[in-house]
């Protein structure tokens, strides 16, 4: 069992008991890391503060990714409690409803510019905002998926919000790598949670995955965990800038 002891981990983006960000939560505490998970809002506080009780030690904060204020006050807040920060797992996205449904060639400026900003940009800010803390060298973490590369229906303003985050995902390895900050995504199956309930057709994502993939099943939200784990770890110290599946193998099948 790989251990995170005397590690601290920084988890944005935990909405409820559904989210991968809880997974990893989960995982990573159960590793021995301390962590601080955030929510985006008043909205969510109370279910996710109580998830949050349940884990040894963690401290909770809000933070609303499109304010940059909240940023600043997330920065400040850690910098009190904590004298370093290890990992930094990016747990966040977000589109508006009418942009991920219809046709891509609708999109509208507004919703382009939204899943732009909240499902990429804020992976920038809050690395930004936790690398001075990662005073030790340090892994940082996204979420990402398949619509990056390959169309899949429905995920349109997504897949191209992905696809820009997976090259930020590059972008800042090659910045942060000379301070010893690595920077990965893990690119999940579909799992059943708030966000995914926005896709339309996503029940049938599911079906279509879990039939074609070569191990004819849907991945756990505690597979990705396992994988958040290892990637906070020093057992892939040699990783950064890559893109990991955690899907069941599904991006490798042609038909
Ligand atoms: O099938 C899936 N569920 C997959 C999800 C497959 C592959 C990747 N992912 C990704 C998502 O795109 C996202 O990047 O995993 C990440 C986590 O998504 P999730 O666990 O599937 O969904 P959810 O539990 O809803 O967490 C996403 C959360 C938001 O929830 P809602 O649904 O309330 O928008 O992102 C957070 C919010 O809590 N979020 C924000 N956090 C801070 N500031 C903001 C914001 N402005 N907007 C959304």
């Amino acid at each position: 069992m790989l251990s995170l002891e005397g590690r601290t981990a920084i988890i944005c983006g935990l909405a409820n008991k559904r989210s991968i960000a809880w997974a990893i939560a989960q995982r990573l505490s159960a590793a021995g890391a301390q962590l601080a998970v955030t929510y985006q809002s008043e909205r969510l506080k109370e279910d996710a503060e109580e998830l949050i009780a349940d884990l040894p030690g963690a401290r909770s904060f809000q933070c609303d990714v499109a304010q940059d204020s909240e940023i600043e006050r997330l920065t400040a807040s850690l910098k009190e409690h904590y004298p370093r920060v290890d990992t930094l797992v990016h747990s966040i996205a977000f589109a508006p409803a009418d942009d991920l449904k219809g046709d891509f060639l609708n999109i509208t400026r507004e919703g382009f510019r939204i899943s732009q900003d909240i499902s990429v940009y804020s992976l920038i800010a809050l690395s930004r905002a936790a690398a001075p803390l990662m005073t030790n060298g340090g892994s940082i973490m996204t979420l990402s998926y398949y619509g990056a590369e390959k169309v899949l229906p429905n995920y349109h303003i997504m897949g191209v919000a992905k696809a820009a985050l997976e090259s930020s995902v590059r972008y800042l390895a090659q910045n942060l790598g000379p301070r010893a900050i690595r920077v990965n995504a893990i690119s999940a199956g579909p799992i059943k949670t708030l966000a995914a309930r926005g896709v339309s057709g996503f029940s049938d994502m599911l079906k279509a995955q879990s039939e074609r993939a070569p191990l004819k099943r849907n991945v756990e939200p505690r597979e990705v965990g396992d994988t958040a784990l290892f990637l906070a770890s020093d057992l892939s110290s040699g990783i950064t800038g890559e893109v990991i599946y955690v899907d069941c193998g599904y991006n490798i099948m042609g038909l």
